[in-house]
Order: structure tokens, then sequence, then C-alpha cells
């Protein structure tokens, strides 16, 4: 059955992979299923054909026949568990790749997510000077919990996993700001996840679509 996800037409970031269909896109290289691509505007993402399979009109979404799911969590999870390649057998230590899941997006993600809305969104805003020490704190505390865990292991529980997978695409979004440098098996790890073949032809995948034109 063909795989259909849906991506930006034009991702805000221009092609640095961070459109979160890119993470979707990483777990199909993975496991090397072949997908399909519908582009759309962010216009079309908030009218009722796209609202039918996204209440909330953002992207990714997953089509595989009858079913069609949303939330890059639900959908990389769908892949993991019927795909080989992104979830141990053993069932504890599957059960833990999948904790990891939710870790990064539910514990990680939200203070990474804060930092983006304070810069990008609230950047002028005469409150924000003052906010962002604390934005900032509530970053470093998640990755000093994360770098310790971590310790020197190449990845979070074994061996690479779903839960890798979520957490570097989730820590990726932190590369501009610098704040990974402060934590260098943070970064090591990051760097572990960008060099898999999977992600890059994942990211070459959205890159193409999205490459600013030339001159
Ligand atoms: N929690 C959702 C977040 C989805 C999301 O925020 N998608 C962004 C692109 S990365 C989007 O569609 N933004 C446009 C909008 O919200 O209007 C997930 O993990 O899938």
């Amino acid at each position: 059955m063909t795989i259909t996800i849906t991506a930006f037409d034009r991702s805000p970031d221009g092609g640095k992979g961070l459109a979160r269909d890119t993470r979707v896109r990483w777990a199909l290289e993975e496991v090397g299923q072949p997908y399909e691509v519908r582009l759309v505007s962010f216009g079309a993402m908030k009218e009722p054909a796209h609202l039918a399979l996204h209440p909330f009109g953002q992207i990714p979404t997953y089509e595989e026949g009858d079913l069609g799911l949303f939330e890059t969590g639900a959908i990389v999870f769908h892949i993991a568990e019927h795909h080989a390649g992104l979830l141990p057998d053993d069932a504890n230590a599957r059960a833990r790749a999948i904790t990891w899941i939710f870790a990064a997006l539910s514990t990680v993600e939200p203070p990474i997510l804060e930092l983006m809305t304070a810069r990008i969104f609230e950047g002028d805003k005469p409150w924000t000077a003052q906010r962002m020490p604390l934005v900032l704190d509530r970053v470093r505390d998640r990755l000093g919990q994360l770098s310790a865990r971590l310790g020197d292991a190449d990845w979070l529980d074994g061996a690479f996993s779903a839960g890798d997978l979520m957490m570097v695409s989730v820590l990726l979004r932190l590369r501009a700001s610098g704040l990974l440098d402060e934590y260098p098996n943070l970064s090591a790890y990051v760097a572990r996840g960008e060099a898999r073949p999977a992600y890059k032809r994942a990211f070459d995948a959205q890159l193409a679509v999205n490459k600013p034109p030339a001159g």
C-alpha cells in the first residue's frame, strides 16, 4: 500500500530540515519504506480537505490505505511498530525505546519550542529580554539532564531506535542557538544521527523541495 505524507510546499526554514516531515521521512528511510509526498501550502493546510486529516491544520500527516494519522510521535511509532529496524525485539527494551519517543516530545521539545517562540515570534516584545534567561535556563536544565543520562554512550538505550530518531530531531532545532555546543556529548549524539545514511536521504529529499532558488 502506498504511503503518502504531507509536507510544506515551501518550508519556512528554507530547507534546513527542521520542518517535522523530516523526522517522518527519516523513519521511513530507516525502515526502507518508499513514500510519496503531497506538498501543501499554508492556506491549504487550513482548508476542510486537510483539516479532515489533521484537525489542527498542520503537517506532517501520514496516509496508508484507510489509515490517516497526524502527530509525528504517533506516525513514527506506527512506522516503528510495523517495520523492523526502529524498535528492539526484547519487550522491555522496546518499551524503553518508546519511552524515549515520549520523552523527546513531551519533556525535551516543549522548552525548545518555547525558546523558538521567544526568539522568532516574541523577539520584539518589551518583556522578551527579561524572560529570555528563564527560557534559556529551562532548556539548559533539560539538556544537562539528558547529557548526564547519555554519558559517553552512542545512543540513549543500546542500539539506535525510534527514541533516538525523535530525540535527535528535537535537538536539531537548537543547532542555530549554539546551546548544543555547551554539551559536547549531545552535539556528538546529534552529529551521529545526522551521519546516518537514512537521515541524509530524508534531509536531501526535503531540501530538494525547499532549496532557495540559486542566485
Ligand atoms: N505536535 C505536532 C506539531 C506539528 C507542527 O507544529 N507542524 C508545523 C510544521 S513543523 C506546522 O504545520 N506549522 C504550521 C501551522 O501550525 O500552521 C507534531 O509533532 O506533528
